[in-house]
């Protein structure tokens, strides 16, 4: 039997905007799915099973997950489970900016979270309090009224009202008390401080210490969690910091590879030309902005 892909062009409003919101008051037996973009789902209430890839787990009032676009899922006994689904294609978002990233929350429940569940026999999933899911609510129907009425700005709307929820969600899992949540949330933390010093040098003991694991299990767990050990993951940090800064005139090839910490221009030059397929040079031709 071939499984079932939920197409975008089905659920998201003929202007192409990238988020929507479907209530389940109660879900339906659906059939074991996946879709071409990514899902929040948020239980309201009642009781049920997930299964998602091999992995099944009860799910209760206030559980909240993330679904990546790719995986399976479905949801073979339900007792009266009504739940929120907000679809949305995170490419279309740019939803990393400002200081989201430096939450490790975010990167725990959107990043690591689905991924590394699909890997390992982890519950890490985030249970709201009824306080936090009554907040949460709220800030669904804000986004769920913009979609709706579609009123001239809503795009700008209806993205601040999503990246609330994000930001929101994304504290709550730092608070959540779960010990796998505690673990993933560590690796987070890792992340986080990654993201906000990839121009010093690495110190592979510090961020184990930072996740309060021994370097051993730091790598192994860092590498299960994001399927990259994080030497790979901060040369793909800071190549990306490089092409952003190339593509303006301002700076020399040697001052972006010294910015974004590499301390010799050749070794860059090499990796950037890994990652990204072009050299420093071809890329800032290919990609010179005027001003
Ligand atoms: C279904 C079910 C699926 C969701 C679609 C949009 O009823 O909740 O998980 O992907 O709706
Ligand atoms: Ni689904």
């Amino acid at each position: 039997m071939s499984l079932t892909v939920l197409q975008r062009r089905d659920w998201f409003g003929t202007d192409g905007f990238p988020i929507a919101v479907e209530r389940r008051n109660p879900q339906q037996p659906f059939g074991l799915h996946a879709h071409d973009f990514a899902e929040i789902v948020i239980i309201t209430s009642g009781r049920g099973i997930h299964k998602a890839g091999r992995e099944t787990h009860p799910l209760n009032t206030g559980d909240v997950f993330v679904i990546g676009g790719s995986r399976p899922h479905d949801y073979p006994s339900m007792d009266q489970l009504c739940l929120v689904n907000i679809l949305y294609q995170p490419e279309k978002l740019e939803l990393e900016n400002q200081d989201l990233p430096s939450l490790p929350g975010y990167h725990a429940l959107f990043i690591l979270e689905p991924a590394w569940r699909r890997r390992h026999k982890f519950n890490s999933r985030l249970r709201l309090s009824p306080a936090e899911l009554a907040r949460l609510l709220g800030l669904v129907d804000q986004l769920e009224t913009e979609l709706t009425q579609r009123s001239q700005g809503f795009r700008f709307l209806a993205t601040a009202c999503f990246m609330q929820i994000i930001g929101y969600l994304a504290r709550c899992f730092a608070h959540a008390p779960n010990p796998d949540s505690r673990a993933l949330l560590r690796i987070g933390e890792a992340i986080s401080h990654l993201e906000a010093h990839y121009q010093a040098p690495t110190n592979l003991n510090r961020l184990a210490a930072l996740a309060h694991m021994s370097k051993r299990n730091f790598m192994r767990n860092f590498k299960a969690a994001m399927g990259n050990s994080p030497i790979a993951y901060l040369m793909q940090l800071r190549v990306n910091r490089a092409a952003a800064l190339l593509r303006r005139p301002h700076k020399s090839i040697t001052e972006v590879a010294f910015e974004v910490g590499f301390e010799d221009s050749n070794y860059f030059s090499r990796q950037f030309k890994n990652l990204i397929g072009v050299t420093p040079m071809q890329y800032r031709k290919q990609h010179a902005s005027l001003d």
